[in-house]
């Protein structure tokens, strides 16, 4: 009795995640062209970097990056940049930055952190 509870709560726990990405979908779609994420940066193990890596748009949307520096050690500073795009932002530890820019050119375009090569990049995917 108790399985069959377990798995009906799995089961429903499954259903409402994927209304709420059903929901995300159509919500997106109704914008009409819009990439709107959060960006985090962690450490992983001594290595930084952003998290989702890859960003994908369609060239014409309207991205909006919240970009959230989590890095524990020191410094407190870590840069979001994508030279393509002339974006460059300095990102504070526990200060959480918007960046907005129109994808209005299709391609692969790396991400940096423009303050530290060694950091480990990202890139966009604008698809056509
Ligand atoms: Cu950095």
């Amino acid at each position: 009795m108790i399985r069959i509870g377990l798995r009906l709560a799995v089961l429903l726990a499954a259903g409402l995640t994927l209304a709420t990405i059903d929901g995300a979908r159509a919500e997106d779609k109704a914008a009409g062209g819009k990439v709107a994420l959060t960006i985090v940066n962690v450490e992983y193990e001594g290595t930084k970097v952003w998290v989702p890596s890859t960003i994908v748009a369609h060239k014409g949307d309207k991205v909006a990056l919240k970009l959230v520096n989590n890095v524990p050690s020191d410094p407190s500073q870590h840069g979001f940049a994508i030279p393509d795009y002339k974006v460059a932002e300095i990102v504070d530890r526990g200060q959480p930055k918007t960046v907005e820019f129109t994808a209005d050119h299709a391609g692969v375009f790396q991400i940096i952190c423009q303050l530290h090569p060694a950091h480990v990049g990202g890139q966009l995917v604008v698809l056509p």
